[in-house]
């Protein structure tokens, strides 16, 4: 077997040896900012979805990944970690599991913070009007939304639920209109 390459796989490594540097030169700052989106079971089951996905749209932000899966146990003890001291822990975790979610990661600038005013409160009864919670449920333990709480927490969350290759960098022909 020869070693020599066709120039269409030598144009895919090229392909994706640039796209692997967008992918680390896009960092996690600024317009680059990411943060972990996910549709709970009962978001899904209330069809929820395609509201909750046109919000972000409409608000500017840039989808990176999605995936429609039912999560296991273990993965969920671990996305919600620090709170397994907490008395819901584990009514949260089987809650979580009982079916399946949309697992999304979104880019843009402060879409930490803004994906979290979005979301409204953790108790939907303190969120707004006009907010996911405030609009869409009533309690705190089917609140159809989780959103990172932090930089740190979505750089954690998004490495639990997407492999490397699953985050696309791709141009947005819009971005000119919503950035100086
Ligand atoms: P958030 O999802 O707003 O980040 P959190 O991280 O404090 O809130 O808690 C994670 C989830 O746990 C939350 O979305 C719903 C559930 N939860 C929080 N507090 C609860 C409580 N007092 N009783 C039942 N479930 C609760
Ligand atoms: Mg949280």
């Amino acid at each position: 077997m020869g070693t020599k390459r066709s120039l269409s796989d030598q144009k895919g490594l090229v392909d994706l040896g640039a796209k692997h540097a967008r992918t680390v030169k896009s960092g996690w700052t600024g317009p680059n900012e990411r943060t972990f989106i996910a549709v709970k079971p009962d978001g899904v089951q209330r069809r929820l979805v395609g509201d909750i996905i046109r919000r972000f749209e409409r608000k500017g932000f840039k989808l990176v990944a999605m995936k429609f899966l039912q999560a296991s146990e273990e993965q969920l003890r671990q996305h919600y970690w620090d709170l397994r001291e907490k008395p819901f822990y584990n009514g949260l975790v089987k809650y979580m599991s009982s079916g399946p979610v949309v697992a999304m990661v979104w880019q843009g600038l402060d879409v930490v913070k803004t994906s979290r005013k979005m979301l409204g409160e953790t108790n939907p009864a303190d969120s707004l009007p006009g907010t996911i919670r405030g609009d869409y449920c009533v309690e705190v333990g089917r609140n159809v939304i989780h959103g990172s709480d932090s930089v740190e927490s979505a750089q954690r969350e998004i490495l639990l639920w997407f492999k490397q290759d699953e985050l696309i960098c791709w141009e947005e022909c819009s971005e000119h209109w919503i950035y100086v």
